[in-house]
Parts: C-alpha cells; structure tokens; sequence
C-alpha cells in the first residue's frame, strides 16, 4: 500500500531533510536575513495550509516579527491583502495548486519576497518564488500527503531555529528524525493490540502548533477512511462539541506542558463519558492510554511528528472499511481551478 509505505518512511526522509539542510536553507535564510520585514506570512491549501499553520505558530514563538497563516484562496482572490514589506513563504507538494500558485504570482506582481518551498522541481510555484526550495527526495506518488508534510514541515521548522535560536540548530536536525522512528513504532504497537474496530468517531484536540496537527489529523482520517472526524483547541471540546461522545469515540489529546493539568482533566471527563482517550504528548497522563514523544524542549517543535498516529488511524480504519487510501474518494493529487 503506497501511502502506508510512505508513512513508513518518514524517518528515512526526515534523516534526508537533515542531511540535506544546509545546502537547502541557505539562499532562503540569506533572504530572511537580509530584509526588515514587517511580516513573515505562510500560506498553502489542504494539508499545505495546516502546515502553514503550524508554521506561523512556530515562528511566533521564536520571532517578534508577526505572522499569519493563509489559505491560498484568500490571497489569490483579493479577501486579504498583504503588506508590501512582508515576505510570503508559500507551501506546495506539487507546487501547482492553482490557489497557492495565484497567490504567490499575486505576492510577487506586487513587489513582496517570496520563498516556495515544495517537493517538485520546475513546478509553477518555483517559478514565483524569488527562492525556491525543492526538497526533490520527497516524491510522494499518494494523493495522500504524509511524508511531504512532515518532511516540509521540519525543514521551515528548523529554518525557524537557524534563524533565531542558532544554539538548537544541531540538536533539533539530530533529534527529529530519530523521535519520528519511536514515535511510528510506537504508534503502530498502540494501534496493533488496540481493540480498534468499535470506534467511527474521531476528535483531536491541541492548543497553537499542535492545533494545528489536530487539523492535519482531521484532513488524514478524512481523506482516507471517510470517518467522523473533528478538531478543536482542548478546553473548547467542553463548549458543545463533547455533546456528541460516545463510547464509539476515540479522543486523542495532543497535550502541552502549559495546560496539560486542566488537560487531564478534561481527559477524564470525557472518559467518563464513554470515550477512549489517547495522549500524545511528552508526558504521560494517567488512567489513559499514552504514546510519548520525548522531545526535550517546550517549543513545541515536535508538532508535525504528532500526526503519526492520526496518518495510521485513517490507514487501519480505511483498510478496515473496505476502502482504498490509496484512491481517496472524490480527490486528485492536486487541485487545479
Ligand atoms: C494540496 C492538496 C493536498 C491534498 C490533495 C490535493 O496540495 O490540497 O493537501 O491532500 O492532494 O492537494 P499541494 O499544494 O501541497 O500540492
């Protein structure tokens, strides 16, 4: 199966984007560094504009410089206009949604910076970039993006830590891409031995970058497995959406050390309702179930290894419902207006 391979080798393609990182960042970093900008902005589609998300979260936790995060049809048609002193990063697997490509055409027909960080060489979006970055390892053949997105996703990520934190540079390369292979095994052991087949109904909840991942996990159990699935900022489950547990729901929280008490609450709570609870977090929340990402910093940067387990979820639970992740229903590759 084409796109449970390519979440399989997420590891051996994040090594690749570490090994590869310097002679890959470093036009962009030159750019990034040679301009006051007044602002820093993200934009892509679909899975692309989670990880514009979480980016913009990322880079506001380590820079004063503000940054938004766009859908590329915001920009592309006219609903948000961007400051001329701003410089666009834009995120494309093939570099030729059209919405992504307009808005960067749009960026640079108005004088601002653009850097296109993609996986396809000579797409239309290098050709709009004034840096492209191509990370042409990355060749996903699944309509599905898994590796594509944690791949880009810790390449920016550790742009982000050249830039403004240089001391954590090495470490984070060094650290990634060997919590991604504990964090895949241990996701596949969970979701092995767990009685998986009783739960339709699946909510991820996460605050910042990991909210982020918690739409990422919307879009994967979506576009694979056709489930029930939905996502929210933790505490706000509380405010209606809990109204739908069951004991047919699977809630996995995505914990972080600043709120991680009420967390467990909430996590308790719901379990009392009749849900499953997983935490995925750097620590371990008791009376639930646990997969640990152990990474060593509060910044958040393992975001996009959170995911994991929601790319597996949608696997097992479309292979279990007879359908096809390899042939999503009713999607292409890429979307083209
Ligand atoms: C964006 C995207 C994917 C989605 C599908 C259609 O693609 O929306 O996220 O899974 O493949 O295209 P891209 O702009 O990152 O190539």
């Amino acid at each position: 199966m084409l796109t449970l391979n390519e979440i399989n080798e997420q590891p051996e393609k994040l090594k690749a984007v570490a090994k590869n990182y310097s002679k890959l960042s470093s036009d962009a970093v030159k750019l990034l560094k040679s301009g006051k900008f007044s602002e820093i902005n993200f934009v892509g589609c679909g899975t692309s504009y989670n990880l514009s998300m979480g980016l913009s979260y990322q880079f506001k936790r380590f820079s004063k410089t503000p940054s938004n995060f766009f859908s590329g049809s915001e920009i592309a048609f006219g609903l948000t206009s961007l400051k001329s002193d701003s410089l666009l990063i834009g995120l494309s697997r093939s570099g030729e949604s059209t919405e992504t490509v307009l808005a960067m055409k749009k960026a640079k027909d108005e004088g601002i910076k653009t850097i296109g960080v993609t996986c396809e060489a000579n797409s239309s979006i290098t050709k709009t970039s004034d840096v492209p970055v191509v990370l042409n390892f990355v060749n996903e053949r699944s309509v599905v993006m898994t590796q594509s997105f944690t791949s880009m996703a810790f390449f920016v990520s550790a742009m982000i830590r050249d830039l403004f934190a240089p001391e954590y540079l090495d470490d984070y390369l060094n650290t990634i891409p060997e919590l991604s292979k504990s964090v895949l095994n241990d996701t596949r052991s969970f979701f092995d031995n767990a009685n998986f087949a009783k739960f339709n109904h699946f909510v991820f909840l996460g605050y910042d970058e990991y909210f982020a991942t918690s739409l990422e996990g919307v879009t994967k159990v979506t576009e694979t497995s056709l489930s029930e699935v939905e996502a929210y900022q933790g505490l706000e489950y509380r405010h209606g959406p809990k109204s739908k547990v069951t004991d047919h729901t699977f809630i996995c929280i995505l914990s972080d050390e600043f709120l991680k008490e009420e967390e467990e609450k909430l996590a308790g709570e719901m379990k009392t309702l009749g849900a499953r609870i997983l935490n995925i977090s750097k620590s371990r929340m008791k009376n639930v179930d646990n997969i640990i990402v152990d990474y060593n910093k509060n910044d958040f940067g393992d975001w996009f290894l959170r995911v994991i387990p929601a790319q597996i979820i949608g696997v097992k639970k479309a292979v279990e419902r007879g359908l096809d992740p390899d042939n999503p229903k009713n999607l292409t590759k890429v979307v083209k207006l």
